[in-house]
């Protein structure tokens, strides 16, 4: 009973101290928010966007440790059992660097798996980031306007059961080990900094190819046809080899 309350006691001290610590550091390059809980990032960012300044040029992050209604691609649910993974939406209010804007998946891939910085991961096409075959952290890309939202999470805490049937089938999730805001903050960071610079299509083809697992399978969502990735083409396509020969995939075909 008394082990138990200072378990407690602990687990919400060390809770306390990350609130407090994500909502005082700064990030160099964005407008950094943390919230406590949020449904989705994406959606608060997009409140809080709105709410700034106009002549505010830079990149608003929106961090969590835990939201009640995270979303993917195409109506389906990004899981959070609320133990301390990390949800972040990163907004551009104008331009960024990049054309054609089909890389933009593929590049914001490049700059999560950099700050997660562990050699076990690799990218799946366009952008899950994996460790050993498990799913770590997804990206989702929306415009709202002018602007861009891009939307990242990481399993650190937990790594959710993921289902192995219906429209949120999925592959096993994984978790990588690291302290969330600090996780969060170098990701902020790094597209923050990216933002600034000048990018171009042939850097991302190669700094994307040079991190992605060529030899796994791959397999389509639709069908469960297993297909082979031979190279990205310059827009950002995946060229695969199926039973029927090559052919060029676009986004959200893959599971
Ligand atoms: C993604 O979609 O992978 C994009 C996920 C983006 C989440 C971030 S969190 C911050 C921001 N706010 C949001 O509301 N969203 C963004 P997709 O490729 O469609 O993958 C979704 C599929 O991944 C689900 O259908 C499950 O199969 C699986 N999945 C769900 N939660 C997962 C998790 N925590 N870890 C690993 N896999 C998961």
């Amino acid at each position: 009973m008394l082990i138990s309350l200072m378990r407690r006691t602990h687990t919400l001290f060390l809770a306390t101290i990350t609130q407090t610590r994500a909502m005082t550091t700064t990030c160099r390059n964005v407008d950094w928010r943390w919230l406590e809980t949020t449904p989705s990032t994406m959606d608060s960012a997009k409140e809080l966007l709105a709410a700034r300044d106009t002549n505010d040029a830079r990149p608003l992050a929106v961090a969590t440790a835990h939201q009640t209604k995270g979303r993917g691609t195409r109506g389906r649910s990004w899981t959070d059992d609320g133990r301390g993974n990390v949800a972040l939406t990163v907004a551009f209010p104008s331009e960024i660097p990049l054309t054609p804007i089909t890389l933009l998946p593929l590049r914001v891939g490049t700059l999560v798996i950099d700050a997660l910085n562990d050699s076990r991961l690799s990218l799946k096409w366009p952008n899950d980031v994996l460790l050993e075959g498990g799913k770590v952290a997804g990206i989702l890309v929306e415009s709202d306007g002018e602007a861009i939202h891009v939307g990242i999470g990481v399993n650190i805490a937990s790594a959710p059961a993921v289902p192995s049937s219906g429209s949120d089938r999925g592959r096993r999730a994984a978790k990588i080990p690291g302290d969330a805001v600090a996780i969060a903050q170098r990701i902020a960071d790094g597209l923050g900094v990216w933002s600034q610079s000048a990018d171009d299509a042939t850097k991302v083809i190669t700094d994307w190819s040079a991190r992605a697992d060529w030899a796994a399978d791959l397999e389509l969502r639709e069908t469960g046809e297993r297909v082979k990735p031979v190279r990205l083409l310059p827009d950002g396509r995946l060229q695969v080899r199926g039973a029927d020969g090559e052919r060029a995939l676009v986004a959200d075909y893959l599971l």
